[in-house]
């Protein structure tokens, strides 16, 4: 038998700093219920929501430009040492310019690169991917990746069945290389184009000079929430064992998972399907809805700032939905 005695390191990389920058404005449950034909007691135990934050009169890029100032504070690096920006968005300010180029701007990270990635719900696991496979191939030596969203703008406050569900919100980190023994041990990401039409948002009309009838623009947020909600609890657990195969490691050996905070009783679900405790997966959609590609960054924040993530530990990052796409990264800190 061979006997495991040290993890192995796919990629030695270091997070040099985590920060988050929620928009003020609570929204509650019972104010929504004076908008709509809602409540609480429809929408907490269905979804573990009570809260959620939304912009009055800022956009995407200035949620992110908050992060980057903090992430930049806290680590003592300067901006030009970054050789890139990666933002994960589904909610831009515009296509063009895109949210990384306005906050490579706003900071004058005169030396970085910048681009924005969507790959929506599993924004954050998607934009480290990326960030992690640019630092390890040698090229670059520090980074910043941010999930920000502004989905807000984004919902239909006439439908209670999504408006209630969604929040704005940002956060990211700082990645650089290291000779340390710590960084990315493996990571299994899956899309499934097939199922896309569940998660449908922001459709452009497709007009041209010489186009015939077409759909209409349609910004909005729509989903089939019952097939989502399937897809979820079915498939996310298939990817979290490929990744913990491919670490090498049990359910038991990781110390957290952050799973995107969709809805609390899909992350209960998962705890009980790797037979862990639900301590093990912590949540802060009750205070912020589902911010997409913002909720996994925020949450380690958080985490981070109260102590219950530091260095030594292994964390699982679980990303899930729009695409639909699934994406699961195991590091150790
Ligand atoms: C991932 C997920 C969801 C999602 C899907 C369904 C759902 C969230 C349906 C049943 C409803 C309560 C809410 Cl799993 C959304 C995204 C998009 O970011 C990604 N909530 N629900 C009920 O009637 O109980």
């Amino acid at each position: 038998m061979i006997v495991k005695d040290r993890i192995e390191i796919l990629e030695n990389l270091k997070i040099a700093a985590t920060a988050r920058y929620i928009p003020e404005r609570v929204v509650s449950n019972n104010e929504l219920s004076t908008i709509m034909d809602t409540s609480d007691e429809w929408i907490y135990p269905r979804t573990g929501i009570h809260n959620r934050h939304v912009v009055t009169d800022e956009n995407t890029s200035d949620l992110a430009t908050h992060v980057a100032q903090q992430l930049l504070e806290k680590s003592g690096w300067s901006a030009d040492e970054l050789d890139f920006i990666i933002i994960s968005t589904m909610s831009p300010d515009s296509l063009s310019p895109h949210t990384a180029a306005i906050v490579q701007g706003n900071i004058k990270a005169s030396k970085a690169f910048a681009f924005d990635l969507n790959a929506a719900c599993s924004g954050f696991v998607y934009g480290l991917s990326a960030a992690s496979a640019l630092l390890s191939s040698g090229r670059y030596r520090k980074g910043m990746f941010i999930g920000a969203e502004v989905l807000s703008k984004l919902v239909d406050w006439k439908d209670r069945t999504v408006s209630v569900l969604f929040g704005d919100g940002a956060g990211g980190v700082l990645l650089e290389q290291t000779d340390e023994s710590v960084g990315l041990i493996a990571e299994e990401l899956q899309s499934y184009g097939e199922m896309g039409n569940a998660i449908l948002t922001g459709r452009f009309a497709n007009r041209n000079a010489f186009s015939g009838e077409i759909l209409p623009l349609d910004p909005y947020f729509h989903q089939d929430g019952r097939s989502v909600y399937g897809f979820a609890t079915r498939e996310v657990p298939k990817i979290m064992n490929k990744a913990l195969d491919k670490a090498g490691l049990a359910a038991d050996d990781v110390d957290l998972y952050l799973a995107h905070q969709a809805n609390e009783r899909i992350i209960r679900s998962m705890a009980k399907n790797f037979g862990q405790d639900l301590a093990k997966f912590p949540t802060n959609m009750a205070e912020y809805g589902n911010t997409s590609a913002g909720s996994t960054a925020i949450l380690l924040d958080e985490l981070v700032e109260s102590g219950q993530v530091h260095p030594g530990m292994k964390i699982a990052f679980v990303g899930f939905g729009g695409g639909l796409a699934i994406g699961v990264q195991i590091w150790q800190l």
